[in-house]
Formats: structure tokens, C-alpha cells, sequence
């Protein structure tokens, strides 16, 4: 089993008490209405009853008889006697694409119904259905109804036309544009199922550094033909755009968003692209940024910038979105700029408009604090980006579930308007009122076997859609249910792998960035250490360690509240997991674990170090519950990554205690490697450029 059907297996179940329950309750299927959507719907319930029923299971039922079926449609399709029970009101809470499953008895004989709003609703509900069994939740008395708390939940793929994938590690992209349109592969369709399995209803199939040939005629013939497959899965096409594409493509002289003919030029196009989609979902912008074009190069403003495209996108119910990761590299402090450009426009973008804003103010570093901005535009509704591609975290290389990072972000409370004021709930309108809501996730997938060459990643991918759908699930049931659909339904070894994964995330902080630290990955690519090329992230000397952000340095924390500010600005009172992100302190300073700062990141370092060979111990004791390709990966997986855990660990101690003057306390295990080979290791991994070409699945 190399890992292509995701968490969607649908094995034959093994547990026969199990087995015996569900065959008895479910005989057969029947769905009322038609619709492409529907039809989705219907075959993934067929294939999901069959394949884990061991059984061919029939679609309707000619003998009329109301007893062990699985009755699925809309309430405006449904027979009354399957829907008078239930109160209207239980409807209205669902909106558009939620559902609800529950028990219904009809002249005494029990059935279970999947019914929504919409016909989306109702292959959501199907999923979550299909989800339950693999699960093997008892499904007497059954109650369940959800909906997504957040609107838009996206998938951005930084994905090139020339088929690489800025910042993928596993492999090429999947849009293989040479043969689309004409050649629709098996692929687009699993990828569809895959995301509306758990919920994500947007893809932005481009890299955000946009080539501005997406918009040739015959690129979006392609993005047509996408779009086709996704639509049935509620899935809606967005395009990463160029800024300068009327130049480029259309031939004028410049790209001004206050210039006729550059608003006329852009309209045009967005005509053209909705004949062609009409329900095409609209643009996404990278502008002065990176040496990406922008409105700022015509001496105009993001707001006026986005408001353009907004306005042509607004005419067909489309929405742009566009991004804040913006900062001039003048060697100030970096992680205050996007709140400097954007917060001042407030009240200022278009409704059809989102700010999207990557979760820390820095750049999607192993660690960092919530961004300012999230609280700061009460009248703008904000996008939160997420990394799930693991640029500074290991790249696919390193097993990290990231649904612990997410949460971390999610709940970290702004303190905008008082207490509670969570990060989610500034994203899913509740704090702030924004009616227009939306999350984003960076890809992390690719033409590999399995989609993400880690077999772990996918529980990124499916992760990233559960809390983008419902930001209240915890990291702890998101992995039990990943586990269980995907890896085994062996109890201990479900409950051993859910430890591996939610432990995960701290160990490669810890060997990696501890304390607050960021950036001090490779300069370029970003997989392994280096230090020494870092040191305007870090700032250590021989007199301390770390960038002071209060009122004697940069003073960036002046942009979160004033709670935050109290515990993030003051020493005293700012977590261990900040510290050094807010403060610069001397080698000798006093942790509360009574260690040195010193000590205490010698101590961080091995703890992350031992960490790994946890998992590697911990994954040896589930080999009997996993298949066996899917272990043995993941046993050289763990290996590779226990050696660049230490690769890092000896690389960054090395480099620190040189200029702390300092030496590693006799406690700890000796480095296994030396600074000359440090050194050459560093030269070698400048291939890792080209790591996503390169990968051979071990
Ligand atoms: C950085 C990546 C770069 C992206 C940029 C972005 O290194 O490849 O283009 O983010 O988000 O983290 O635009």
C-alpha cells in the first residue's frame, strides 16, 4: 500500500463484533434528488458502505420498506415521514453546507438519515458518515450535526507552470498542464475527494510568486477543466495573479491601478475568466513583496492596489484576496512591517476583499507568536495562512504534526476587546462581526506515490481541513481519527501514534529553534543549520542572546494589546517558548527551571534530540498494527530525522557556545559530529534546492 488513498481506504472492516453491527444496520442506501453533486455523493457511499461492509450494498430500495437503510437527501428532497420529526429550526443553524446524521424511525422500523440545507451538505455529511465507520463509533441512537465555522477554507498551491512546486517536497506538481485540458487524471478527482472529505471548499492552484501567463487563453482552458472536476466536490478554482500581467500579457505601458485602461484591461479578463468558470472564486495577490510588482510601484496604496481587481471581480460575485507578507529588507525589524503597511487600512478594502495574513509576523517559522494584525482591522475580514508544506520545519523529511501548531495559533487570545478574544475568533467573524471569513493552508502535496512522500504529512493536509472547518476540534482527536482511518484501529497503537504526533511538534522545536529562537535555518533553501549566516535573527554575542522587541530595542511588541505587552514585554512575565523572540538576555540569565539561558538551551537542544528517539522507540511498538511498507518508511524515516536532529543540535551549540565563550555541561552526550564536518555537511545540502525533484522514496 504505498499511501494513494489517503485516509479514504475504506478497508474491509476486521472487527467482527463491528462488522456484524453494521451489516445488520445497514442494508442498503438510498438517495433522493439528482444533482453532479449528489451523484459524488452517492458513489462515494457506495464505495465507502462496500468496501468496509465486505459487501455489495444496493442503491434504493424497490420493496419499500423503511428499516437498516442509510437515507440521504436535502430537506426540500426528502419525503416528509423521514424529516417531520425533526424541528426546522435544526435546519437553519446547518446553513448551506452543513448536515445532520441521525436515527429516524419510520412506522417503527430504524434508519439512519444524512440531511442538509444543500446538496454539498449532504456529501459533507456523507463523508462524516463514512468517517464513523472506519472509526467504528456505534451507531445506535446516533445525533450528530455540524457545520463549518469559517466560510472559505483553502488549499494555496505554490505550484509553478513549469511543474515544480516553490517550497514542495514531494515531488512535482500534480497539475500536469502539458496534457490538460484534454487528459483529466484519476489524480484531480482523488485530490477533489480527499479535500471535500474534510471540508475545503477552495484551491488556489498557483504559486503565489504568479507567472503572468495563467492568464493566457489557453491556461485557463486548463484552470477550466479543473475547475469541472472540483465542481461537483463544492471545490472553487481561485488564481494567484501578476500584478503586471496588463503589462505583460496585455501590452500597455504600465499596470497602475488608477489608469483606464489598466482597470478596463483587467475587467476584460475577469469577464473572459468567468465565461469560461462562472463560478470561478477569484484572485490571489502577492504584491510588493519579494521583488513582486505591486500598486506601490505607481506611488499607490495595497488598498487602492486590491480595490481594483476587487471591483472587476465584484461585477460576478468573485473575491480576491490579498496577502500582507510584506517587509522591506532595510535591516530593521522585519516582523513589524505588515502590521505597519496594513493596519492603517482599516475600513478601507472593499467588502469582496480579504487581507491574508500568514499566522506569526515573521514567516512561518517553527515557532512564533500570533501576527499583530490578527485583532487589529476590525472592519476587514482576514484570511489566516498557515504553512502545511513544512519549509522550516524538516520539509517531508521529518515527521512533525503541525495540527499542534495550529491550535497553538488559533488559541492564542489577542486580548483585542477584552479577554477570550481568540485568534479564532477574530477569523471566523464571531469577535468582530466580519461576515466574509476564510483560512488558508500551503499545500504540501505533490505527484508522489502518496501525495506527500512523508506518510505523516498527510495528517497535516488532513488536519489543516478539520481545523479550517472546525477550529474547535483538538489536535489529540484529529490524530485518533486520522490514525484510525489511515494507519490501524489497534488500540494501543492508536493511542501510541496519537503520543508520537502530538509530542512531535515540541521535540523539533526544541532541536531546531528552542526559546523563541527563529531563523536559523540555510539561507535559500532552509533545511539545515546555519547559525553563523543568521545572525540578525539571533543577535548572540558573547554577552547574550536574542532580539530585544521591547521599548530598548525594536519595540515591535508595542502592536500586540496592552495584556500582551505586559507579559510578552516584560522578562518576567513572557513564556519560555517567546523568550528570546521579545528579549535579548545575557548567557547567564535565570530561567525558572533554575537553569542558565545558557544551560537551559544546551538542556532544549538534547531534550529535542531525545524527543526523535522517543518516536523512533514508540514506532517500533506498532509494527505488528501498521502495514508493512508504511513501517518500514517510517522506521528510515525516523532514523533520517534522529540524524539531522542531532545534525542540528551539534551545529547550533557548536556555533552558540563559540561565541558565548560557553561549553556544552558534562551531563550531556558528545557531539557526533565535528565543526569541520558541520561545515561540509552545510556545503553538501546546498542540493536540497533541489530536493523536490530529486526524491526517491525510501
Ligand atoms: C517564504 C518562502 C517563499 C515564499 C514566501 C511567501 O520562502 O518561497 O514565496 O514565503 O509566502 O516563506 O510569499
Amino acid at each position: 500500500d504505498e499511501g494513494y488513498r489517503l485516509w479514504l481506504k475504506y478497508d474491509r472492516i476486521t472487527d467482527a463484533a463491528r462488522m456484524d453491527a453494521y451489516q445488520r444496520r445497514i442494508e442498503a442506501f438510498r438517495i433522493w434528488g439528482s444533482s453532479p453533486t449528489l451523484a459524488v455523493a452517492e458513489t462515494e457511499l457506495k464505495r465507502g458502505l462496500e468496501g468496509l461492509l465486505g459487501r455489495a450494498v444496493s442503491a434504493g430500495n424497490s420493496t419499500g420498506i423503511d428499516s437498516n437503510m442509510v437515507i440521504v437527501g436535502t430537506l426540500a428532497d426528502l419525503p416528509q415521514r423521514y424529516t417531520h420529526q425533526i424541528p426546522r429550526y435544526a435546519f437553519s443553524h446547518l446553513g448551506p453546507e452543513g448536515y445532520t446524521i441521525r436515527e429516524v424511525t419510520v412506522g417503527g422500523r430504524s434508519s439512519i438519515a444524512i440531511i442538509a440545507n444543500e446538496d454539498i451538505g449532504i456529501l459533507y455529511g456523507v463523508f462524516h458518515f463514512l468517517r464513523l465507520l472506519q472509526m467504528h463509533v456505534e451507531l445506535d441512537g446516533i445525533d450528530v450535526s455540524d457545520a463549518p465555522k469559517v466560510q472559505w477554507r483553502m488549499l494555496n498551491h505554490w505550484d509553478n507552470l513549469n511543474g515544480t512546486v516553490e517550497r514542495g517536497y514531494a515531488g512535482l506538481s500534480i497539475w500536469d498542464w502539458e496534457t490538460l485540458p484534454q487528459t483529466i487524471q484519476q489524480r484531480y478527482v482523488d485530490y477533489a475527494r480527499a479535500n471535500a472529505s474534510v471540508g475545503i471548499n477552495g484551491v488556489a492552484l498557483n504559486n503565489v510568486n504568479a507567472s503572468p501567463e495563467i492568464l493566457r487563453e489557453e491556461y485557463l482552458s486548463k484552470v477550466a477543466a479543473l475547475a469541472a472536476v472540483f465542481r461537483p466536490y463544492g471545490i472553487r478554482v481561485f488564481l494567484s495573479v501578476n500584478f503586471a500581467s496588463p503589462k505583460v500579457l496585455g501590452g500597455l505601458d504600465t499596470a497602475d491601478p488608477s489608469d483606464e485602461r489598466v482597470r478596463a484591461w483587467w475587467q476584460a479578463k475577469t469577464e473572459a475568466i468567468y465565461r469560461l468558470i462562472p463560478d470561478f472564486g477569484g484572485f490571489l495577490v502577492k504584491a510588493n513583496s519579494e521583488g513582486q510588482p505591486g500598486p506601490q510601484d505607481y506611488g499607490r496604496t495595497h488598498a487602492e492596489g486590491a480595490n481594483m481587481l476587487a471591483r472587476a471581480l465584484d461585477a460576478h460575485g468573485g473575491t480576491l484576496i490579498w496577502r500582507a507578507f510584506v517587509y522591506e529588507a532595510k535591516g530593521s525589524d522585519r516582523v513589524m512591517d505588515a502590521y505597519d503597511e496594513f493596519a492603517r487600512f482599516d475600513g478601507q478594502f472593499l467588502p469582496n476583499v480579504f487581507v491574508q495574513t500568514k499566522n506569526g509576523p515573521l514567516d512561518f517559522q517553527p515557532r512564533e507568536p500570533f501576527a499583530p494584525l490578527f485583532g487589529a482591522m476590525p472592519n476587514t475580514p482576514q484570511m489566516l495562512e498557515f504553512q502545511i508544506t513544512q519549509e522550516y520545519l524538516g520539509f517531508s523529511t521529518h515527521l512533525v504534526y503541525l495540527a499542534t501548531l495550529y491550535k497553538e495559533v488559533l488559541e492564542s487570545d489577542t486580548y483585542v476587546g477584552g479577554k477570550g478574544a481568540t485568534v479564532a475568533k477574530i477569523i471566523d467573524g464571531s469577535q468582530q462581526g466580519q461576515r466574509m471569513t476564510g483560512v488558508a493552508g500551503v499545500a504540501n502535496i505533490g505527484n508522489v506515490g502518496n501525495w506527500t512522500y512523508h506518510p505523516f504529512g498527510q495528517a497535516n493536509w488532513y488536519a489543516y481541513g478539520r481545523l479550517a472547518w472546525d477550529h474547535a476540534l483538538t489536535a489529540t482527536e484529529i490524530a485518533q481519527e486520522w490514525i484510525r482511518m489511515t494507519l490501524t484501529t489497534d488500540e494501543v497503537a492508536v493511542n501510541t501514534i496519537t503520543e508520537m504526533m502530538v509530542s512531535s511538534y515540541e521535540h523539533l522545536v526544541n532541536y531546531q529553534t528552542p526559546l523563541g529562537l527563529n531563523v536559523l535555518s540555510s539561507v535559500g533553501h532552509h533545511y539545515g543549520p546555519q547559525p553563523w549566516r543568521r545572525a540578525g535573527f539571533h543577535r548572540a554575542d558573547t554577552a547574550g542572546i536574542g532580539f530585544d522587541r521591547t521599548g530598548t530595542g525594536s519595540n515591535a511588541v508595542v502592536q500586540y494589546s496592552s495584556v500582551l505587552q505586559d507579559s510578552f514585554g516584560n522578562v518576567a512575565n513572557c513564556p519560555d517558548k517567546f523568550l528570546l523572540w521579545f528579549h535579548r538576555l545575557p548567557w547567564d540569565y535565570e530561567m525558572a527551571s533554575g537553569r542558565t539561558l545558557w544551560e537551559e538551551l544546551c538542556f532544549r537542544y538534547h531534550d529535542g534530540v531525545a524527543g526523535v528517539r522517543q518516536l523512533q522507540e514508540a514506532w517500533k511498538t506498532v509494527r505488528h498494527a501498521v502495514c508493512p511498507e508504511t513501517f518500514q518508511r517510517v522506521n528510515r524515516l525516523l532514523a533520517v530525522q534522529e540524524d539531522e536532529a542531532v545534525w542540528w543540535r551539534d551545529a547550533c551549540l557548536w556555533y552558540f557556545a563559540t561565541v558565548a565563550q560557553k561549553d556544552v555541561p558534562p551531563q550531556y552526550e558528545k557531539p557526533r559530529y565535528t565543526a569541520q564536518e558541520i561545515k561540509k555537511r552545510e556545503m553538501e545540502s546546498k542540493d536540497m534546492k533541489h530536493f523536490s525533484t530529486s526524491l526517491q522514496l525510501p
